[in-house]
């Protein structure tokens, strides 16, 4: 017995270092855009040997797993201390998501978890689930963190286990170590994919909101709000705007929701969100940009049409499939773009580009005619601008 213990340690750890060493290697000549990676930064299975087994051979004489993990995806992201750190959702076997931090040199491989998960401190009335992150530094000095708390909706009937309520949870740090948790945001409907704007507006706090008559259905909900908040200790959304709507026939149909905190460029603020339509094979969650200007963060000055990223390939297939979700990126002193995205709720990934070339696709790419002749008409103009050179 004890050899096989012994053997079945040395393979899971052989195993786990070459994994969590392995370089990635870039995708090209990719589309210009961005450049994908080969590999995805995080799995379940980066997470320590030390959180999943117990390596007590007489506990555990077969050396199995005591906590599984099912997922790690939708990371929050910031650059501290020089190196790259996602905030990751891990999701448990038992389905519950809670937040650790992993950390990397390079941004694109060999991240690395921190020794424990980050201790999120309950408000009186417990969340059942948390997950999502999106960090901001903020220009008061604080590292804020906006998740999803997800309780069971108190007014489900008898009977009905699945329906829940989501809310937007506020904890804020100084060393990403200890988090102070703040109450709740408060607004008139149910939020998820809130993120707080990195800067002050007339010497408040502005947030992203995504009003949703449910839980799941944004319903009458049009889209990524915007409203001013007095104080983030009690932060309460009197008036949301809908700054990024949702329409027919376009990726974000049905309902979409701003990523990470928006990048400051010298074009106006870089958005990164998700969209979602329906269709047989379920919902279909892709990446988009928008750019809003550079004094007045609400209003919209460029969109490109359709989606920057989409799932491709193995991307396509997981928890929830046909889902790219992000809601971390990082923007280095040169200009280079770290988009951390996950798919299919289940594994983190990175495409890298530059503020340059996002700003040159958001302003020039063009936008959303809305109906097929629209296409037809912007496609034969490049065509025609080529063959004429
Ligand atoms: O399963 C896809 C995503 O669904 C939700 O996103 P949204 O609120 O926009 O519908 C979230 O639960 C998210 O975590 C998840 O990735």
């Amino acid at each position: 017995m004890k050899d096989k213990f012994e053997n079945r340690i040395a393979a899971v750890k052989q195993a786990h270092e070459e994994l969590i060493n392995r370089k990635n290697e870039i995708v090209l000549p990719g589309n210009g855009i961005f450049e994908r990676y080969t590999y995805p930064v995080i799995t379940a299975e980066h997470t320590p040997i030390y959180w999943r087994y117990d390596l007590d051979e007489v506990e555990n004489p077969f050396f199995m797993e005591r906590f599984g993990i099912n997922g790690t995806f939708n990371a929050g992201a910031i650059k501290w201390n020089g190196k790259y750190l996602l905030m990751v959702r891990v999701e448990g076997n038992d389905r519950k998501s809670f937040f650790a931090i992993a950390e990397s040199a390079t941004g694109v491989d060999q991240f690395k978890f921190w020794d424990f998960p980050i201790v999120i401190p309950e408000t009186e009335d417990p969340d059942t689930n948390i997950y999502d992150m999106r960090l901001t530094a903020h220009e008061d000095g604080w590292v804020y963190g906006i998740f999803c708390s997800e309780k069971k909706d108190p007014n489900a009937l008898p009977g009905d286990l699945s329906s829940a309520v989501a809310s937007a949870g506020i904890v804020r740090s100084k060393d990403l170590v200890q988090w102070e948790r703040l109450p709740d945001l408060q607004s008139k409907s149910q939020q998820r994919n809130v993120v707080l704007h990195p800067e002050f507006i007339d010497g408040k706090y502005a947030v992203y909101t995504r009003p949703q008559d449910g839980f799941i259905d944004t319903g009458s909900g049009g889209g990524i709000g915007w409203g001013l908040v007095e104080s983030m200790e009690n932060a309460i959304v009197h008036e949301e705007k809908i700054i990024n709507h949702r329409y027919y026939h376009t990726i974000k149909e049905l309902k979409n929701g701003e990523g990470p905190a928006p990048i400051k460029t010298e074009k106006g603020w870089l958005h990164l969100a998700h969209g979602v339509r329906n269709c047989a094979a379920g919902l279909r969650y892709v990446l988009y940009v928008y750019l809003t200007d550079l004094h007045n963060p609400d209003q919209l000055i460029a969109e490109p049409a359709g989606h920057l990223m989409a799932p491709l390939g193995e991307e396509r297939v997981g928890d929830v499939s046909n889902v790219l979700f992000s809601n971390g990126w990082i923007a280095d002193e040169d200009g280079k773009v770290f988009i951390y995205y996950a798919s299919s709720d289940t594994r983190m990934h990175v495409a890298v580009s530059s503020v340059e070339r996002l700003l040159d696709y958001c302003i020039h790419t063009p936008e959303d005619g809305f109906r097929s002749a629209a296409s037809v008409k912007i496609l034969s103009d490049l065509i025609s601008k080529n063959l004429n050179r």
